[in-house]
């Protein structure tokens, strides 16, 4: 949307409740909502026309803090439910959100199939390696031998690659931003939002009560001089657009070099784009089986128009 005068009619407090926001102080998860509104609010999109959609844990309280509709659903059902929201109303702007045991432990069978499905809409984790409402347990993103202190010994699972598993679900958009850097994560945030498709943005997120080893100090690198966190666009041949959907090498080749990125060790972890192509969405594809949905979203066609009686009969 143009950034006139005109196109700024809703102010940044247009998204955000007056509902008391009850994280820890320092929670990384401030810098993530604060992105997130900013996002919508760079954007213009009318807050009656936004869903933000959450699963259960500290970040599931999400949906409280911005001023949109919003449901807080169960654990690891933010995707489906969202999913829901977009095919019940595509003209809604969806937004996912979660922490990383919600998405990718008890979710992750969700987290897999919404990347092949590509329906329009965001999913947002808030990666913190912990499951901090409850705690602080080992998250699947822990990685191995690492002890926080809210655990009794270090782990001895590996943890997973979100980007990885992303990459190869099919996913249209993938990125990783950091909650503290809060105006990189707007441009992610809005960037993602702009995808048509499924977009998929992990945060690393500081948990300063539960995580004391991935703390704001540790990403800042104040032990090796220099920031952990590498932006991937400041490598001038970085290019994560696919240009050619229909061309299997050129999906291969931009797959391999983000996978590649997902990768990388020895103290820097790799944060921007990492992929992006133009698919066909589920909810376009189901537009045109259902041309009516072009016209209207569903909850606006009228449901007597589908004789539902033969149905009830045959269930008894
Ligand atoms: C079905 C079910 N199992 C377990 C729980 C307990 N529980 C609540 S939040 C949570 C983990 C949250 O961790 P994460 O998704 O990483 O979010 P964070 O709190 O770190 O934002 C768990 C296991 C639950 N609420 N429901």
């Amino acid at each position: 949307m143009p950034e006139t005068a005109e196109a700024k009619k809703f102010t940044l407090q247009a998204y955000k409740t007056d509902v008391h926001v009850d994280w820890c102080p320092g929670c990384g998860d401030f810098g993530i909502l604060s992105s997130i509104q900013q996002a919508l609010f760079q954007l213009q999109i009318p807050p009656y026309k936004v869903a933000m959609i959450s699963g259960i844990g500290c970040s599931g309280k999400t949906p409280h803090y911005v001023d949109t509709y919003g449901l807080h659903t169960l654990h690891g059902r933010a995707l489906p439910v969202a999913t829901g929201a977009k095919l019940a109303n595509n003209e809604l702007t969806v937004v996912a959100v979660g922490g990383d045991g919600d998405g990718y432990g008890i979710g992750a069978g969700y987290f897999l199939n919404s990347g092949r499905r590509n329906v329009d809409m965001t999913y947002i984790v808030y990666n913190n390696g912990v499951y901090g409402l409850t705690k602080g347990q080992a998250s699947p993103t822990l990685a191995k031998g690492l002890k926080t202190k809210s655990m009794p010994d270090p782990s001895i699972q590996e943890g997973i690659n979100p980007i990885a598993v992303a990459l190869g679900a099919g996913y249209t958009w993938i990125g990783r931003g950091y909650s503290l850097d809060v105006k990189s994560l707007v441009a992610l945030i809005t960037q993602a939002i702009r995808h048509k498709g499924t977009s998929f943005l992990d945060v690393f997120q500081t948990c300063p009560v539960y995580n004391d080893l991935r703390t704001k100090d540790w990403y800042a690198g104040e032990d090796i001089g220099r920031s952990r966190l590498r932006r991937l666009d400041s490598d001038p041949s970085w290019d994560p657009v696919v240009k050619d959907p229909a061309s299997i090498e050129e999906i291969a080749e931009k797959k391999t070099r983000a996978l590649h990125a997902s990768y990388e060790a020895g103290d820097s972890l790799a944060v921007g784009v990492f992929y992006s192509i133009d698919l066909p969405t589920y909810d376009q594809q189901l537009a045109n089986k259902i041309p009516a949905l072009k016209e209207h979203p569903l909850v606006d066609l009228p449901l007597y128009q589908r004789d539902v009686e033969p149905l009830f009969a045959e269930l008894g």
